[in-house]
């Protein structure tokens, strides 16, 4: 009773009570009683960033001045957080002092906890990826800043009306944001436009400048990234865009207001809005001035920071380690060039050894037209001197080239960072390639093909340069945070490190022969899917079994991910109903959940055929509800932790060689669902990690893909021989689907009946007898818990922690800095 409380680090509940309650009333401005429960989601939010700001300080007051410390740099276009409330109560380990002070204050913690409206600063896999990577590289104290976009609008909200899917601006901010703290006074400028001269300095030198036509400046927005259980804490630093000065003034004195104002809106356009676009690349000018805006902001920030503290320019790659998330900040190896020449004065050789010595890069896919390249007029006149500088570049790199394989013509043109077909385009992933000192994959197919194909040539010049480092997911939110039934069973059986070491979770394989634990086990899965089915229920008013099979696929809508192969099994089982309604079939939900790119026309489709499918099924008298389709809208991080804990079945079945990784994938496995996959991506991995007998596996392999389409692959050909997929396609566009529109959903029959480049015939037999075997397995709920604790036990290899420890002994040479706090 008599301990002193201290309001702003206290981390009993008596403390997060006054604290909560200061925070309501000075930044608030309300008591207790008059609070709304926003005022309350904020008062609690500012006591715990309280918190947080006590360990983030000392961590960088001691990181930044130790010589010998390398920090790390995430630069990512996209940092898809996810809700940060829940998560960082985790990290301090205060998660129920927290809720019982809440509690005692008299409001509902549930309501607090769902009041924060989530950043939803990124698309899918590759943002969630960054956000993961944070948290472990915090969790591991690993000394690192996340440098990014602070967009205004993340990716849209998505609704469903009349099937169809319509976007709806994030307005994420309109609340107000407690995580973040701007910190103005270390803004930067940013040149765009204009033209490049040569002048001589004060000692004769002669040296380039660029004169540009505006200057737009970037102010960092700090939000931190604390670590579970440990003393450290890092920092995420987003850029928002502003004009240098509220107006321009000679505009404005010339009396032009107009353009003045106009001036001031171009320059906060930058970071407005996140592109919805994923796997696909769009030549878009805004989207350049993006990419280049945060990676120079950051550069300029780290450069600053390493000269602060007594770092030479071409030291600056002992201070600095820089991994590139995809080509997104790739321009960033021209840009370091940029300051290192023009503003440290370095030579050539200098800079670019240092420059080399600096980056890496992470590549994320394996579709060809995903890959950034921009037209070179666009490019030079946006950026007029960093194309020069990657003229150099390129021009010093073919000359190396040409040593190298004096014979070969084609390979320089294919290296080339200028692409010369027709029209120019600058090739973002050979800049990166040839700027970084390690490339990597992210899951060991990837790496392997992408040494075989898109990179291959890069093999031939650089062969010590690749890695592979798997992909891997936090479990601290994706077990933790989202499923604290399955945390307790776990940890009242194994102990509570597993969550930092996730390999424990091997003592749980014991378990999986234990009827006691498994009953438990199925208890834990049976309240997430009841929990799961209120909230579908209260959303979008579908009654669902929980009983049932939950079958999930959670993704971007997208044909490679194939969620119409999906929609191919239902109508199958439908049908098999239709002809027989007293035909034996083990209760399913299916469950999809999704974004589709607002441009794509196929995905958009795809959702309304899924809707439509759902409407059939869910309303059809013979069914008898034995299988219900679920479309769930806006899929989100919020969403996304609500839905792996409840899946029995996790849908990875894209077509083999395209998913570079995925990582829902993971997500399920570990929250105890069974996959039904393909040979892709990291299913591979985990299928080897959990052993064959407790995994789906169905489909082509990627070198039969590939064998299958250069023979000639005839669609139709299956379609004329397989009776079930025959109706099935009949079915489609008979009309009954689209209130007798026959010719609504063509576009996606047609694609498959002629061409069907993602090979739907070719795996549907195999898919659909794999599914047959999944039915089978779920009739013998003993088996199929034990295959699903046997899951859980052998997923430890996905841990982010452990993805984490591989870039930092292989790409990054880094070690943990243990920050000692009371
Ligand atoms: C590029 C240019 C212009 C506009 C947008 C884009 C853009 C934006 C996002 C291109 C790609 C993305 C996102 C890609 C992505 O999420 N890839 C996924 O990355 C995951 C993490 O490594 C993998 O697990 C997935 O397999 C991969 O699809």
């Amino acid at each position: 009773k008599m301990k002193m409380c201290n309001i702003r680090t206290g981390l009993d509940k008596a403390c997060l009570k006054e604290a909560i309650i200061d925070h309501l009333f000075y930044k608030q401005g309300c008591e207790p009683e008059g609070a709304s429960i926003n005022d309350v989601y904020l008062a609690v939010s500012y006591a715990l960033r309280d918190r947080l700001l006590h360990h983030g300080l000392k961590t960088f007051d001691a990181v930044l001045e130790d010589e010998d410390i390398r920090l790390v740099s995430y630069l990512s276009a996209e940092f898809l957080m996810g809700p940060q409330l829940g998560a960082n109560l985790i990290d301090l380990n205060i998660f129920d002092e927290m809720r019982q002070a809440v509690t005692e204050l008299g409001f509902d913690f549930k309501l607090v906890l769902e009041q924060e409206e989530e950043p939803g600063l990124g698309n899918g896999g590759l943002g969630r990826l960054a956000s993961c990577y944070m948290d472990s590289l915090a969790s591991l104290e690993i000394p690192a800043i996340g440098y990014g976009i602070r967009y205004e609008f993340g990716i849209f909200d998505q609704e469903i009306k009349d099937g169809w899917q319509v976007e709806i601006t994030d307005k994420w901010l309109r609340y107000g944001n407690p995580w973040e703290i701007a910190r103005p006074e270390s803004s930067v400028n940013v040149y765009f436009g204009g033209y490049t001269e040569q002048y001589s300095n004060e000692i004769g030198k002669v040296l380039r400048r660029w004169v540009p036509s505006y200057v737009v400046k970037g102010i960092p927005y700090d939000t931190s990234e604390m670590g579970y259980k440990v003393a450290s804490c890092n920092f995420l630093r987003l850029w928002k865009s502003e004009a240098i000065e509220s107006f321009d003034f000679s505009s404005f004195n010339h009396g032009d207001y107009y353009k003045a104002v106009m001036d001031k809106i171009e320059s906060e356009n930058i970071s407005k809005i996140l592109y919805p676009n994923d796997e696909l690349y769009v030549g878009k000018q805004l989207r350049l001035k993006q990419q280049y805006f945060f990676s120079s902001c950051s550069l300029q920030d780290m450069m600053r920071m390493h000269l602060e503290n007594q770092g030479k320019p071409q030291d600056f790659h002992k201070k600095w380690a820089i991994q590139l998330n995809d080509t997104h900040p790739a321009i960033s190896v021209a840009e370091l060039m940029r300051i290192l020449l023009d503003e440290c004065k370095l030579d050539w050789k200098t800079a670019w050894e240092t420059t080399q010595q600096t980056f890496s890069y992470t590549n994320h896919t394996l579709l060809p037209e995903a890959l950034e390249k921009w037209p070179l007029d666009l490019f030079k006149a946006l950026l007029p001197r960093l194309l020069e500088i990657i003229y150099e570049i390129n021009y010093r790199f073919l000359e190396e080239v040409k040593r190298r394989f004096p014979e070969d013509n084609n390979i320089l043109s294919r290296l080339s960072l200028i692409e010369e077909t027709g029209s120019s385009y600058v090739r973002m992933a050979n800049l990166a390639c040839v700027g970084s000192y390690a490339i990597n994959g992210v899951a060991s197919l990837h790496t392997e093909l992408l040494k075989k194909n898109i990179l291959n040539d890069w093999v031939s010049m650089y062969p010590d340069k690749f890695y592979n480092i798997t992909n891997g997911i936090t479990p601290r939110r994706f077990v933790v945070l989202s499923n604290p039934g399955l945390s307790k069973l776990i940890t009242k059986n194994i102990g509570d490190t597993w969550p930092q070491y996730l390999n424990e979770l091997k003592k749980l394989e014991p378990f999986a022969y234990d009827a006691n634990f498994k009953e438990q086990f199925r208890q834990v899965k049976i309240e997430n899917k009841r929990i799961l089915s209120s909230v579908i229920k209260d959303r979008i008013g579908i009654v669902v079994n929980p009983s049932s099979m939950f079958d999930v696929q959670v993704k971007r809508i997208h044909e490679y991910k194939r969620q119409h192969l999906n929609v191919l099994h239902i109508l199958t089982l439908y049908l098999r109903i239709k002809s027989n309604p007293d035909i034996e079939i083990q209760p399913r939900t299916f469950i999809f959940w999704g974004k589709a790119a607002p441009g794509y026309f196929m995905a958009k489709l795809l959702i309304k055929l899924i809707n439509s499918v759902g409407n059939l099924v869910n309303n059809d008298f013979d069914v008898r509800d034995r299988i219900k389709v679920v479309f769930f809208p806006d899929f989100n991080v919020k969403n996304a932790q609500l839905i792996y804990p409840a899946a029995d079945l996790s849908e990875q079945i894209s077509t083999s060689g395209k998913e570079a990784s995925g990582t829902g994938n993971m997500k399920f496995a570990l929250n105890g669902a069974l996959t039904i996959g393909t040979l892709d991506g990291a299913n591979i991995e985990i299928r080897e990690e959990v052993g064959y007998e407790n995994f789906f596996l169905f489909g082509l392999t990627a070198s039969q893909v590939i064998e299958v389409k250069q023979n000639n692959y005839d669609p139709r050909f299956i379609y004329e021989n397989n009776m079930e997929l025959n109706a099935v396609i009949k079915f489609i566009n008979s009309g009954i689907l689209s209130n007798g529109d026959r010719n609504l959903f063509k576009p996606i029959t047609d694609n498959l009946l002629y061409g069907d480049p993602y090979l739907l015939l070719a795996d549907y037999p195999l898919y659909i007898s794999c599914q047959d075997i999944v039915a089978e397995t779920w009739k013998d709920k003993d088996k199929w818990n034990t295959m699903a604790v046997l899951n859980v036990a052998r997923m430890g290899k996905f841990s982010s922690d452990r993805s984490i420890n591989d870039y930092c002994e292989n790409i990054w040479k880094v070690k943990p800095f243990k920050l000692k706090i009371e």
